[in-house]
């Protein structure tokens, strides 16, 4: 087989010149390859077929002990000129680079299949959605792409409309991390990856194309492409509003997205609708309002943790056609992480048996990779190809101290500053040390395809005459007590939270103003029905002035750290707020 367009049949025929596979298989995105696939890998181990009574067309991969999450001091941006890149990216010259990877694909497919795997990122029909074909000698990758895209036939008709694609090329070589590199080249639209295959490293629709190449496209196109979760909270009259959410990696994004109201909200007539829980494409539109798609089409979502307490949402999807990777695994052959309430684990990720004293049984970042569809909180107009107006952009991180519950931004080129200022605990979800603060510009330090500079830059040029721009809050679901437990009850409660940002939004809610934003006025968050002590409460919801003293010194400092590309106005709201702190 092959395509209709001259551009794509010739990158294939390259690539496989390169790599010398032993076949070549155009993905059409079938049930019936799909089951082909799975039987290959059942064969040669990459899967493990789980419970088909509790868990039917479910199935377990493990992966390299070594391969498990993102790796981003492997993770370069591959620009012209060094300061497009920016310093917060790793970067190497387009032609060092290229050789670099030529020299690793050479003849890396020999005995292998390699598969094209045409992509739709957003719905087919949308003209907010953007394709790439990703080639892959992984089947694992091409049932996972399957899940997280639209991919196969249609995703091909529409890039052989189009006459563009993003060019994808990955080979999970001899997954060895001395052997590993995930290279973009923004100017030629072009990623390469080589030596893994987990997920955000792999897939690369997800993190490479919808976000690094994806920035470096929207900010010449004038749109944005964002770490971010899209949420619709219906009210009891009916109305819904969207909120869209930036959280770092392994922060809440997925549980926000699929949110079950406290039961007082839900006996009153309170809705939460989920559209996407991990990447938001925005574009201003002819009103004014920014309207956004989800560019996914399936959940990799972190397993640790999620419970029938905590998103039984996620629980109610995960019962069927799912792909599970490094969890542990229960002696009846169902899967099994921390946090459960049932089940037991007999094995852990690695398939050895499971010694609580010796390892979890799921890893860490252990993921699910699952259809939007099956989400019991879906919503049709996560498919509508306009997108949906968003009323609300929230930022927030894993900040044991000092930040509080919620606040908002006075304005745009406030809430700008709030954003590129956020800070966060790392996660499992990137390898190396975990629990450290660092600064995280709109949950994109890892995932910005350019200049943090240019890029929030990029974010104040939205603030134009006729723009009817959503209001912009910070939220910290993570503050801890002095004996380390969380604080805020989180999950569904956050609900409560949701609330006053749209009564904000609506002119519904008053606000105390300080000079670090706007917090609830005491008594205009709902606490009905919540077990919390008012003293936690207020001390959620009080200014530290010292401590966001030193904070915007710290602050000035990171913004120093991108040199002339900081635009001089974020500065100036830096400068402006810290003397009305001092
Ligand atoms: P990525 O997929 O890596 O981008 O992560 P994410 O932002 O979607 O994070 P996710 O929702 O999967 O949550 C990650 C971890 O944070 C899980 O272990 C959750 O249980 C935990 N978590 C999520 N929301 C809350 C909350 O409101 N409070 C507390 N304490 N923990 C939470
Ligand atoms: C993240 O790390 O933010 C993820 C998972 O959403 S990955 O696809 O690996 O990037
Ligand atoms: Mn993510």
């Amino acid at each position: 087989m092959s395509s209709k367009l001259a551009s794509l049949n010739d990158w294939v025929a390259s690539v496989a010149q390169l790599t010398q596979p032993d076949a070549i298989h155009w993905c059409d995105g079938s049930d019936a390859e799909n089951a082909r696939l799975v039987g290959l890998m059942l064969a040669n181990g990459d899967l493990i077929k789980l419970n088909e009574q509790t868990h039917p067309d479910c199935y377990l991969h493990r992966s390299s002990p070594t391969d498990v999450a993102r790796v981003e001091h492997l993770t370069f941006v591959c620009t012209t000129h060094p300061a497009d890149a920016g310093p917060n990216n790793n970067w190497m010259a387009p032609d060092e680079a290229h050789g670099e990877m030529d020299a690793l694909y050479k003849g890396c497919m020999r005995g292998r299949t390699m598969y094209v795997v045409p992509y739709c990122m957003g719905p087919v029909d949308s003209p907010l959605s953007r394709c790439g074909v990703e080639i892959t000698d992984s089947p694992y990758v091409v049932a996972n792409m399957r899940i997280m895209t639209r991919m196969g036939a249609q995703a091909l008709a529409r890039i052989e409309r189009d006459g563009s694609f993003v060019k994808g090329l990955h080979s999970v070589g001899e997954l060895d991390p001395d052997r590993r590199y995930i290279m973009h080249f923004p100017e030629e639209l072009m990623i390469q990856s080589y030596g893994s295959g987990y997920g955000g490293n792999a897939l690369l629709g997800k993190k490479c194309h919808a976000l690094r190449i994806a920035s470096y496209q929207a900010r010449t196109e004038g749109w944005l492409a964002e770490h971010m979760l899209i949420v619709g909270i219906e009210n009891p009259k009916g109305e819904t509003h969207y909120v869209a959410a930036a959280f770092p990696s392994a922060c809440g994004k997925t549980n926000l997205a699929m949110l079950i109201p406290p039961e007082g909200y839900r006996r009153d007539g309170w809705k939460v609708w989920t559209v996407g829980d991990d990447i938001c494409w925005m574009h201003p539109g002819a009103d004014g309002r920014l309207y956004a798609i989800n560019p996914e089409a399936g959940f990799f979502g972190v397993a640790p943790g999620t419970s029938e307490k905590t998103n039984p949402n996620a629980m109610a999807m995960l019962n069927h056609d799912a792909i599970f990777t490094n969890v542990g695994i229960t002696a009846d052959g169902q899967p099994w992480w921390e946090g459960m309430s049932s089940g037991q684990p007999v094995k852990d990720w690695q398939g050895r048996d499971y010694d609580k004293s010796v390892s979890p049984a799921a890893h860490p970042n252990s993921r699910f990779t699952v259809s939007a569809k099956h989400c019991p909180s879906y919503t049709a107009k996560a498919e509508d190809p306009e997108g949906v107006p968003i009323s609300a952009i929230v930022f927030g991180g894993r900040r044991a101290s000092l930040v509080p519950l919620v606040f908002e931004a006075r304005d745009w080129t406030h809430g700008v500053l709030v954003g590129a200022a956020m800070a966060s605990e790392t996660t499992a979800a990137a390898t190396g040390a975990v629990g450290v603060v660092r600064r995280d510009s709109m949950a994109m330090k890892p995932f910005a395809g350019y200049n943090f500079g240019d890029y929030f830059g990029h974010w104040l040029s939205f603030d134009k005459p006729g723009a009817k721009l959503p209001k912009i809050f910070q939220v910290n679901w993570f503050r801890k007590d002095a004996d380390g437990k969380f604080m805020w009850p989180g999950f569904g409660d956050n609900m409560r939270v949701l609330e006053w940002m749209l009564k904000r939004v609506t002119g519904q809610a008053e606000a105390v103003e300080t000079p670090v934003g706007n917090l609830p006025k005491p008594g205009d968050l709902n606490v009905d029905g919540l077990d919390l002590d008012p003293a936690v409460l207020e001390q959620l919801l009080t200014i530290d002035r010292a401590g966001w003293k030193e904070e915007m010194a710290h602050i000035g400092e990171y913004l120093e750290g991108f040199g002339d590309r900081t635009p001089a106005a974020l500065e100036a709201e830096r400068a402006r707020i810290a003397a009305q702190l001092a």
